[in-house]
Protein backbone atom coordinates (compact mmCIF):
# COMPACT_ATOMS: atom_id res chain seq x y z
CA UNK A 1 0.00 0.00 0.00
CA UNK A 2 1.56 3.38 -1.15
CA UNK A 3 1.39 6.25 1.02
CA UNK A 4 -1.20 7.99 -0.52
CA UNK A 5 -3.70 5.31 -0.84
CA UNK A 6 -3.29 4.93 3.11
CA UNK A 7 -3.98 8.53 3.59
CA UNK A 8 -6.52 8.61 1.72
CA UNK A 9 -8.20 5.92 3.43
CA UNK A 10 -7.40 6.80 6.62
CA UNK A 11 -8.81 10.25 5.53
CA UNK A 12 -12.10 8.36 4.34
CA UNK A 13 -12.15 6.86 7.32
CA UNK A 14 -12.01 9.92 9.60
CA UNK A 15 -14.75 11.14 6.89
CA UNK A 16 -17.25 7.78 7.37
CA UNK A 17 -16.78 8.31 11.02
CA UNK A 18 -17.23 12.18 11.50
CA UNK A 19 -20.44 11.47 8.68
CA UNK A 20 -21.78 8.66 11.16
CA UNK A 21 -21.38 10.82 13.80
CA UNK A 22 -22.93 13.42 12.84
CA UNK A 23 -25.94 11.22 11.80
CA UNK A 24 -26.36 9.74 15.27
CA UNK A 25 -26.59 13.16 16.59
CA UNK A 26 -28.76 14.33 14.26
CA UNK A 27 -31.11 11.46 15.21
CA UNK A 28 -30.68 11.62 18.91
CA UNK A 29 -33.93 12.83 20.35
CA UNK A 30 -33.36 16.13 21.81
CA UNK A 31 -31.70 16.22 25.13
CA UNK A 32 -33.80 16.81 27.95
CA UNK A 33 -34.53 19.99 29.70
CA UNK A 34 -33.66 19.53 33.70
CA UNK A 35 -35.85 19.39 35.86
CA UNK A 36 -38.03 16.36 34.60
CA UNK A 37 -41.41 14.60 36.17
CA UNK A 38 -40.85 11.42 37.45
CA UNK A 39 -43.10 8.49 36.00
CA UNK A 40 -45.75 8.73 38.72
CA UNK A 41 -46.09 12.91 38.57
CA UNK A 42 -46.43 12.03 34.36
CA UNK A 43 -49.10 9.79 35.34
CA UNK A 44 -50.84 12.72 37.66
CA UNK A 45 -50.64 14.97 34.43
CA UNK A 46 -52.19 12.66 32.41
CA UNK A 47 -55.48 12.47 34.92
CA UNK A 48 -56.45 15.80 34.13
CA UNK A 49 -59.53 15.42 36.50
CA UNK A 50 -59.95 14.86 40.19
CA UNK A 51 -62.50 14.91 42.71
CA UNK A 52 -61.83 16.00 46.43
CA UNK A 53 -65.22 14.80 48.98
CA UNK A 54 -65.25 16.30 51.88
CA UNK A 55 -67.82 15.14 54.52
CA UNK A 56 -67.96 15.39 58.13
CA UNK A 57 -69.12 16.66 61.21
CA UNK A 58 -69.41 19.79 59.77
CA UNK A 59 -72.00 18.42 57.16
CA UNK A 60 -73.82 18.69 60.16
CA UNK A 61 -72.84 21.46 62.11
CA UNK A 62 -72.97 24.10 58.82
CA UNK A 63 -69.73 25.01 59.45
CA UNK A 64 -66.35 25.12 57.47
CA UNK A 65 -64.02 24.50 60.38
CA UNK A 66 -65.43 22.88 63.16
CA UNK A 67 -64.02 24.15 66.45
CA UNK A 68 -63.16 20.45 67.61
CA UNK A 69 -65.23 19.82 70.47
CA UNK A 70 -68.51 18.99 68.23
CA UNK A 71 -69.67 15.64 69.24
CA UNK A 72 -69.30 12.31 67.52
CA UNK A 73 -72.99 12.10 68.11
CA UNK A 74 -73.96 14.46 65.29
CA UNK A 75 -72.05 12.50 62.38
CA UNK A 76 -75.35 10.69 61.33
CA UNK A 77 -75.85 10.35 57.63
CA UNK A 78 -79.25 8.98 56.80
CA UNK A 79 -78.32 6.90 53.44
CA UNK A 80 -74.71 6.99 52.54
CA UNK A 81 -73.69 6.02 49.45
CA UNK A 82 -70.20 6.27 48.27
CA UNK A 83 -71.22 4.02 45.35
CA UNK A 84 -73.17 6.77 43.82
CA UNK A 85 -70.03 9.65 44.42
CA UNK A 86 -68.21 7.13 42.71
CA UNK A 87 -70.25 6.26 39.84
CA UNK A 88 -70.79 9.88 39.43
CA UNK A 89 -67.52 10.62 39.33
CA UNK A 90 -66.42 7.93 36.78
CA UNK A 91 -69.87 8.85 34.34
CA UNK A 92 -68.17 12.39 34.41
CA UNK A 93 -64.71 12.24 33.73
CA UNK A 94 -63.00 12.34 37.13
CA UNK A 95 -60.06 9.80 37.41
CA UNK A 96 -59.65 10.05 41.02
CA UNK A 97 -61.37 10.78 44.79
CA UNK A 98 -59.36 12.18 47.66
CA UNK A 99 -61.62 11.99 50.72
CA UNK A 100 -61.55 14.09 53.87
CA UNK A 101 -60.60 11.32 56.36
CA UNK A 102 -59.97 13.61 59.27
CA UNK A 103 -60.89 17.84 58.84
CA UNK A 104 -59.16 20.70 61.24
CA UNK A 105 -62.40 19.38 63.88
CA UNK A 106 -60.35 16.13 64.02
CA UNK A 107 -62.98 13.81 63.66
CA UNK A 108 -62.14 10.35 61.52
CA UNK A 109 -64.42 8.96 59.22
CA UNK A 110 -62.97 5.66 59.85
CA UNK A 111 -62.87 3.89 63.28
CA UNK A 112 -59.22 4.55 64.20
CA UNK A 113 -57.71 2.67 67.02
CA UNK A 114 -55.77 5.59 67.88
CA UNK A 115 -58.93 7.58 69.46
CA UNK A 116 -62.25 7.85 70.06
CA UNK A 117 -63.38 10.61 67.75
CA UNK A 118 -64.24 8.75 65.12
CA UNK A 119 -67.20 7.45 63.61
CA UNK A 120 -67.67 4.39 66.04
CA UNK A 121 -68.72 6.79 68.19
CA UNK A 122 -71.65 8.35 66.08
CA UNK A 123 -74.91 7.12 65.49
CA UNK A 124 -73.71 6.01 61.94
CA UNK A 125 -74.42 2.22 61.16
CA UNK A 126 -75.05 2.27 64.96
CA UNK A 127 -70.87 2.80 65.53
CA UNK A 128 -69.83 -0.30 63.02
CA UNK A 129 -69.64 2.24 60.17
CA UNK A 130 -66.33 3.09 58.17
CA UNK A 131 -66.71 5.60 55.62
CA UNK A 132 -63.06 5.32 54.45
CA UNK A 133 -63.45 2.06 53.75
CA UNK A 134 -66.85 2.43 51.62
CA UNK A 135 -65.00 4.95 49.63
CA UNK A 136 -61.96 3.30 49.14
CA UNK A 137 -64.29 0.42 47.98
CA UNK A 138 -66.27 2.13 45.74
CA UNK A 139 -63.38 4.01 43.98
CA UNK A 140 -62.05 0.80 43.31
CA UNK A 141 -65.04 -0.68 42.13
CA UNK A 142 -65.39 2.24 39.33
CA UNK A 143 -61.83 2.51 38.84
CA UNK A 144 -61.12 5.57 40.43
CA UNK A 145 -57.86 6.01 42.13
CA UNK A 146 -57.87 6.64 45.74
CA UNK A 147 -56.74 9.72 48.02
CA UNK A 148 -55.83 10.49 51.46
CA UNK A 149 -56.45 14.03 52.99
CA UNK A 150 -55.56 14.05 56.66
CA UNK A 151 -55.78 17.47 58.13
CA UNK A 152 -51.71 18.26 60.07
CA UNK A 153 -54.21 20.85 62.30
CA UNK A 154 -56.10 18.80 64.75
CA UNK A 155 -58.25 21.50 66.49
CA UNK A 156 -59.55 18.73 68.94
CA UNK A 157 -56.15 17.28 70.58
CA UNK A 158 -55.44 18.35 74.11
CA UNK A 159 -51.76 16.99 72.28
CA UNK A 160 -51.51 19.23 69.62
CA UNK A 161 -48.45 21.52 69.33
CA UNK A 162 -46.43 18.60 71.37
CA UNK A 163 -44.42 15.45 69.93
CA UNK A 164 -47.09 13.13 71.06
CA UNK A 165 -49.70 14.39 68.35
CA UNK A 166 -47.18 13.87 65.90
CA UNK A 167 -46.80 10.44 66.83
CA UNK A 168 -50.72 10.30 66.99
CA UNK A 169 -50.59 11.90 63.30
CA UNK A 170 -48.07 9.21 61.83
CA UNK A 171 -49.96 6.50 63.61
CA UNK A 172 -53.10 7.41 61.51
CA UNK A 173 -51.40 7.54 58.93
CA UNK A 174 -50.23 4.20 58.89
CA UNK A 175 -52.95 2.89 59.58
CA UNK A 176 -54.94 4.46 56.36
CA UNK A 177 -52.34 3.58 54.04
CA UNK A 178 -52.31 -0.43 55.31
CA UNK A 179 -55.68 -0.86 55.61
CA UNK A 180 -57.08 1.35 52.68
CA UNK A 181 -54.71 1.82 49.59
CA UNK A 182 -53.57 1.61 47.42
CA UNK A 183 -53.10 5.44 47.86
CA UNK A 184 -52.45 7.37 45.25
CA UNK A 185 -52.24 11.13 46.30
CA UNK A 186 -51.69 12.07 50.29
CA UNK A 187 -52.94 15.78 50.68
CA UNK A 188 -51.49 17.76 53.31
CA UNK A 189 -53.26 21.01 53.81
CA UNK A 190 -51.34 24.13 55.06
CA UNK A 191 -54.28 25.77 56.87
CA UNK A 192 -53.96 26.24 60.31
CA UNK A 193 -56.09 29.03 61.95
CA UNK A 194 -54.30 28.85 65.36
CA UNK A 195 -57.10 28.70 67.71
CA UNK A 196 -59.55 25.72 69.05
CA UNK A 197 -60.98 23.55 71.56
CA UNK A 198 -57.56 21.51 72.37
CA UNK A 199 -59.30 19.01 74.89
CA UNK A 200 -60.66 21.93 76.30
CA UNK A 201 -57.63 24.25 76.57
CA UNK A 202 -59.80 26.46 74.46
CA UNK A 203 -57.05 28.80 73.22
CA UNK A 204 -54.38 29.76 70.51
CA UNK A 205 -51.73 27.39 69.37
CA UNK A 206 -48.88 28.53 67.06
CA UNK A 207 -46.60 26.31 65.78
CA UNK A 208 -43.94 27.21 63.08
CA UNK A 209 -45.10 24.05 60.57
CA UNK A 210 -42.15 23.22 58.67
CA UNK A 211 -39.98 22.11 61.68
CA UNK A 212 -43.19 21.05 63.97
CA UNK A 213 -44.13 18.38 61.55
CA UNK A 214 -41.10 17.40 60.51
CA UNK A 215 -42.00 16.45 56.88
CA UNK A 216 -39.24 14.54 55.78
CA UNK A 217 -39.57 11.77 58.32
CA UNK A 218 -43.31 12.03 57.54
CA UNK A 219 -42.80 11.21 53.64
CA UNK A 220 -40.23 8.81 54.37
CA UNK A 221 -42.83 6.46 55.99
CA UNK A 222 -45.48 6.81 53.83
CA UNK A 223 -43.16 6.15 51.07
CA UNK A 224 -42.04 3.09 52.66
CA UNK A 225 -45.46 1.82 52.44
CA UNK A 226 -46.53 3.65 49.09
CA UNK A 227 -43.08 4.18 47.08
CA UNK A 228 -45.44 6.17 44.04
CA UNK A 229 -47.06 8.29 46.27
CA UNK A 230 -47.79 12.07 44.99
CA UNK A 231 -47.71 14.54 48.36
CA UNK A 232 -49.71 17.79 47.86
CA UNK A 233 -48.72 20.21 50.30
CA UNK A 234 -47.81 24.32 49.09
CA UNK A 235 -43.98 23.04 48.81
CA UNK A 236 -44.78 19.48 47.25
CA UNK A 237 -42.79 17.22 46.29
CA UNK A 238 -45.26 15.36 44.56
CA UNK A 239 -47.94 18.85 43.51
CA UNK A 240 -48.01 22.39 44.81
CA UNK A 241 -50.46 24.73 45.93
CA UNK A 242 -51.94 26.95 42.83
CA UNK A 243 -52.01 29.75 45.32
CA UNK A 244 -55.78 30.40 45.35
CA UNK A 245 -58.82 28.27 45.75
CA UNK A 246 -60.84 29.44 42.46
CA UNK A 247 -59.74 27.35 40.33
CA UNK A 248 -57.49 29.37 38.10
CA UNK A 249 -53.78 28.43 37.50
CA UNK A 250 -51.83 30.99 36.31
CA UNK A 251 -51.71 31.91 32.51
CA UNK A 252 -48.32 31.78 32.38
CA UNK A 253 -47.30 28.18 34.64
CA UNK A 254 -44.35 26.62 34.91
CA UNK A 255 -44.08 23.29 36.28
CA UNK A 256 -40.83 23.94 38.06
CA UNK A 257 -40.09 25.83 40.97
CA UNK A 258 -37.56 25.94 43.74
CA UNK A 259 -38.96 24.90 46.93
CA UNK A 260 -37.01 26.61 48.83
CA UNK A 261 -38.23 29.86 47.89
CA UNK A 262 -41.96 28.48 49.14
CA UNK A 263 -40.26 27.76 52.69
CA UNK A 264 -39.11 31.33 53.16
CA UNK A 265 -42.40 32.44 53.03
CA UNK A 266 -41.52 35.50 50.87
CA UNK A 267 -44.17 37.86 50.49
CA UNK A 268 -46.25 37.41 46.83
CA UNK A 269 -45.96 33.49 47.24
CA UNK A 270 -49.61 33.25 46.09
CA UNK A 271 -48.52 34.32 42.70
CA UNK A 272 -45.16 32.33 42.29
CA UNK A 273 -47.10 28.95 43.56
CA UNK A 274 -49.66 30.21 40.42
CA UNK A 275 -46.93 30.82 38.15
CA UNK A 276 -44.11 28.61 38.82
CA UNK A 277 -40.38 29.24 38.19
CA UNK A 278 -38.93 29.36 34.95
CA UNK A 279 -35.58 28.15 36.43
CA UNK A 280 -37.29 26.40 39.10
CA UNK A 281 -35.01 23.05 40.30
CA UNK A 282 -37.50 20.80 41.29
CA UNK A 283 -40.70 19.43 38.82
CA UNK A 284 -43.69 20.76 41.50
CA UNK A 285 -46.80 21.44 39.27
CA UNK A 286 -49.37 23.05 40.33
CA UNK A 287 -52.96 21.68 41.81
CA UNK A 288 -56.07 23.37 41.09
CA UNK A 289 -58.31 23.16 44.06
CA UNK A 290 -61.67 24.63 43.93
CA UNK A 291 -65.09 23.68 45.37
CA UNK A 292 -67.89 23.23 43.05
CA UNK A 293 -70.18 25.27 45.61
CA UNK A 294 -68.90 28.19 47.95
CA UNK A 295 -67.86 25.86 50.87
CA UNK A 296 -66.04 22.81 50.93
CA UNK A 297 -68.67 21.10 53.20
CA UNK A 298 -72.83 20.59 51.92
CA UNK A 299 -74.51 23.83 53.43
CA UNK A 300 -78.07 23.63 52.14
CA UNK A 301 -78.34 27.66 51.89
CA UNK A 302 -75.63 26.57 49.02
CA UNK A 303 -78.04 24.45 46.94
CA UNK A 304 -78.80 27.27 44.33
CA UNK A 305 -75.12 28.29 44.32
CA UNK A 306 -73.78 25.06 42.50
CA UNK A 307 -71.74 26.52 39.87
CA UNK A 308 -73.40 26.05 36.70
CA UNK A 309 -72.15 24.15 34.12
CA UNK A 310 -70.28 27.14 31.94
CA UNK A 311 -68.74 27.94 35.31
CA UNK A 312 -67.35 24.48 35.88
CA UNK A 313 -65.96 24.84 32.16
CA UNK A 314 -64.15 27.78 32.62
CA UNK A 315 -62.83 26.57 35.77
CA UNK A 316 -61.52 24.12 32.92
CA UNK A 317 -59.93 26.20 31.01
CA UNK A 318 -58.59 27.77 33.74
CA UNK A 319 -57.03 25.06 35.17
CA UNK A 320 -56.35 21.72 32.83
CA UNK A 321 -56.42 24.30 29.77
CA UNK A 322 -53.11 25.89 31.60
CA UNK A 323 -51.40 22.70 32.20
CA UNK A 324 -52.31 22.04 35.75
CA UNK A 325 -54.80 19.54 36.75
CA UNK A 326 -58.17 20.25 38.59
CA UNK A 327 -59.40 19.06 41.88
CA UNK A 328 -62.98 19.92 42.16
CA UNK A 329 -65.13 19.39 45.36
CA UNK A 330 -68.25 17.96 45.19
CA UNK A 331 -69.71 17.76 49.24
CA UNK A 332 -72.17 14.70 50.19
CA UNK A 333 -75.32 16.41 51.58
CA UNK A 334 -76.83 15.15 54.99
CA UNK A 335 -77.86 12.07 53.47
CA UNK A 336 -74.57 11.19 52.53
CA UNK A 337 -74.90 11.62 49.32
CA UNK A 338 -74.26 14.28 45.88
CA UNK A 339 -76.97 16.28 45.94
CA UNK A 340 -79.01 16.62 42.72
CA UNK A 341 -77.74 20.15 41.85
CA UNK A 342 -73.99 18.77 42.08
CA UNK A 343 -74.82 15.90 40.10
CA UNK A 344 -76.72 17.54 37.31
CA UNK A 345 -73.86 20.22 37.00
CA UNK A 346 -70.90 17.66 36.78
CA UNK A 347 -73.28 16.15 33.63
CA UNK A 348 -73.97 19.74 32.16
CA UNK A 349 -70.15 19.99 32.49
CA UNK A 350 -69.39 16.50 30.65
CA UNK A 351 -72.10 17.81 27.65
CA UNK A 352 -70.04 21.09 27.53
CA UNK A 353 -66.55 19.03 27.35
CA UNK A 354 -68.13 17.19 24.61
CA UNK A 355 -69.81 19.92 22.81
CA UNK A 356 -67.11 22.18 22.88
CA UNK A 357 -63.74 20.26 22.54
CA UNK A 358 -65.46 17.03 21.61
CA UNK A 359 -64.55 16.71 17.72
CA UNK A 360 -60.97 17.72 16.83
CA UNK A 361 -60.99 18.98 13.32
CA UNK A 362 -57.21 18.22 13.07
CA UNK A 363 -57.51 14.38 12.85
CA UNK A 364 -57.12 14.40 9.24
CA UNK A 365 -54.95 18.04 8.75
CA UNK A 366 -52.11 18.36 6.86
CA UNK A 367 -49.03 19.32 8.98
CA UNK A 368 -46.05 20.86 7.36
CA UNK A 369 -43.22 22.58 9.83
CA UNK A 370 -40.25 25.31 8.01
CA UNK A 371 -37.68 23.02 10.10
CA UNK A 372 -37.47 19.43 11.76
CA UNK A 373 -35.03 17.64 13.56
CA UNK A 374 -32.45 16.32 11.06
CA UNK A 375 -35.42 15.96 8.47
CA UNK A 376 -36.68 12.52 9.96
CA UNK A 377 -39.97 11.13 9.99
CA UNK A 378 -39.30 10.37 13.54
CA UNK A 379 -39.65 14.46 13.95
CA UNK A 380 -42.32 15.35 11.13
CA UNK A 381 -44.31 17.69 12.07
CA UNK A 382 -47.14 15.17 11.02
CA UNK A 383 -46.54 13.33 14.72
CA UNK A 384 -48.53 16.32 16.22
CA UNK A 385 -51.51 14.89 14.64
CA UNK A 386 -51.37 11.14 14.67
CA UNK A 387 -53.28 10.68 18.06
CA UNK A 388 -49.82 9.40 20.05
CA UNK A 389 -49.05 10.86 22.77
CA UNK A 390 -45.06 9.58 22.48
CA UNK A 391 -44.51 10.70 19.06
CA UNK A 392 -43.53 14.35 18.75
CA UNK A 393 -42.35 17.35 16.26
CA UNK A 394 -39.43 18.22 17.39
CA UNK A 395 -36.56 20.93 15.56
CA UNK A 396 -32.99 21.08 15.39
CA UNK A 397 -30.97 21.75 18.73
CA UNK A 398 -29.75 25.12 17.17
CA UNK A 399 -33.37 26.19 16.52
CA UNK A 400 -35.22 27.47 19.48
CA UNK A 401 -37.96 28.38 17.78
CA UNK A 402 -40.18 27.24 14.90
CA UNK A 403 -43.43 27.39 12.85
CA UNK A 404 -45.95 24.39 12.08
CA UNK A 405 -48.93 24.76 9.76
CA UNK A 406 -51.99 22.62 10.48
CA UNK A 407 -54.29 22.77 6.84
CA UNK A 408 -57.84 20.82 7.55
CA UNK A 409 -59.45 19.01 5.60
CA UNK A 410 -62.19 21.43 5.08
CA UNK A 411 -62.78 25.14 6.31
CA UNK A 412 -64.36 25.27 9.48
CA UNK A 413 -65.41 27.62 12.30
CA UNK A 414 -62.69 26.98 15.03
CA UNK A 415 -62.86 28.05 18.56
CA UNK A 416 -60.25 26.03 20.30
CA UNK A 417 -56.43 25.40 19.95
CA UNK A 418 -55.23 22.74 22.38
CA UNK A 419 -51.24 22.25 22.87
CA UNK A 420 -49.09 19.91 24.54
CA UNK A 421 -45.63 19.43 24.80
CA UNK A 422 -43.94 16.20 25.70
CA UNK A 423 -43.24 17.14 29.41
CA UNK A 424 -41.03 13.71 30.05
CA UNK A 425 -37.90 15.77 27.83
CA UNK A 426 -38.97 18.78 30.29
CA UNK A 427 -40.60 22.32 29.54
CA UNK A 428 -38.98 24.05 27.40
CA UNK A 429 -41.32 26.86 24.92
CA UNK A 430 -41.58 29.86 26.87
CA UNK A 431 -43.50 31.71 24.19
CA UNK A 432 -45.79 31.23 21.04
CA UNK A 433 -48.31 31.94 18.92
CA UNK A 434 -51.44 30.85 17.49
CA UNK A 435 -52.31 32.62 13.77
CA UNK A 436 -55.17 31.60 11.58
CA UNK A 437 -55.56 32.38 7.76
CA UNK A 438 -58.11 35.10 6.35
CA UNK A 439 -58.63 37.35 4.02
CA UNK A 440 -55.26 36.13 2.36
CA UNK A 441 -53.10 36.91 6.10
CA UNK A 442 -52.11 35.13 8.73
CA UNK A 443 -53.77 36.89 11.88
CA UNK A 444 -53.06 36.28 15.19
CA UNK A 445 -55.43 34.79 16.97
CA UNK A 446 -53.68 33.74 20.25
CA UNK A 447 -50.42 34.40 22.41
CA UNK A 448 -48.69 33.16 24.93
CA UNK A 449 -46.35 31.85 27.52
CA UNK A 450 -45.80 28.73 28.31
CA UNK A 451 -47.86 25.24 27.03
CA UNK A 452 -46.34 22.32 29.58
CA UNK A 453 -48.78 18.79 29.30
CA UNK A 454 -51.76 20.79 27.86
CA UNK A 455 -52.94 24.42 26.80
CA UNK A 456 -56.08 24.82 25.74
CA UNK A 457 -56.53 28.43 23.45
CA UNK A 458 -59.94 29.82 23.35
CA UNK A 459 -60.36 32.32 20.47
CA UNK A 460 -62.56 34.24 18.94
CA UNK A 461 -64.52 32.04 16.69
CA UNK A 462 -62.90 32.07 13.43
CA UNK A 463 -63.58 30.43 10.00
CA UNK A 464 -60.55 29.22 8.47
CA UNK A 465 -58.61 26.32 6.82
CA UNK A 466 -55.28 27.27 7.94
CA UNK A 467 -53.70 27.40 11.50
CA UNK A 468 -50.11 28.61 12.36
CA UNK A 469 -48.49 27.89 16.06
CA UNK A 470 -45.17 30.11 15.75
CA UNK A 471 -43.30 28.77 18.56
CA UNK A 472 -41.13 32.22 19.39
CA UNK A 473 -39.22 30.97 22.41
CA UNK A 474 -38.06 28.29 23.74
CA UNK A 475 -35.47 26.88 26.64
CA UNK A 476 -34.40 24.43 24.18
CA UNK A 477 -35.50 23.13 20.71
CA UNK A 478 -39.13 22.73 21.39
CA UNK A 479 -40.87 19.51 21.67
CA UNK A 480 -45.05 19.41 20.84
CA UNK A 481 -46.63 16.06 20.83
CA UNK A 482 -50.09 17.22 19.94
CA UNK A 483 -51.59 19.92 18.50
CA UNK A 484 -55.99 19.70 18.58
CA UNK A 485 -58.29 22.10 16.88
CA UNK A 486 -61.94 22.59 17.73
C1 LIG B 1 -58.15 24.50 53.07
C2 LIG B 1 -58.99 24.07 54.26
O1 LIG B 1 -58.87 24.96 55.33
C3 LIG B 1 -60.41 23.98 53.75
O2 LIG B 1 -61.33 23.71 54.77
C4 LIG B 1 -60.44 22.90 52.69
O3 LIG B 1 -60.19 21.64 53.26
C5 LIG B 1 -59.44 23.21 51.59
C6 LIG B 1 -59.32 22.14 50.54
O4 LIG B 1 -58.17 23.45 52.12
O5 LIG B 1 -56.87 24.84 53.38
Amino acid sequence: MTFTKQASILLAGIFVSNGLFAQVKRIAPPAPVYPLPSAAQVTWHEMEMNAFVHFNINTFTDKEWGYGDESPALFNPSSTDANQWARTLKGTGFKTLILTCKHHDGFCLWPSKYTERSIKNSPYKNGKGDIVREASDAAKKYGLKFGIYLSPWDRNRADYGTPAYITYYRNQLKELFTKYGPVFEMWFDGANGGDGYYGGAKEKRTINGAAYYDWPTTLNLVKKMEPNIIFFSDAGPGVRWVGNENGIAGKTNWNTISTDTIYAGKAGIESLLSTGAEDGDKWVPAEVDVSIRPGWFYHAKEDALVKTPEQLFEIYLSSVGRGSTLLLNIPPDRTGQFHRNDVKALYGLKALLKKELGHNLAVNATVTADNYRGKLKQFSPANITDGNKETYWATDNETRAGNIEIKLAKSATIKYIMLQEYIKLGQRVKSFTVAIWKDNAWQTAAEGTTIGHKRILKIEPVETSRIKLSITDSKASPVISNVEVF
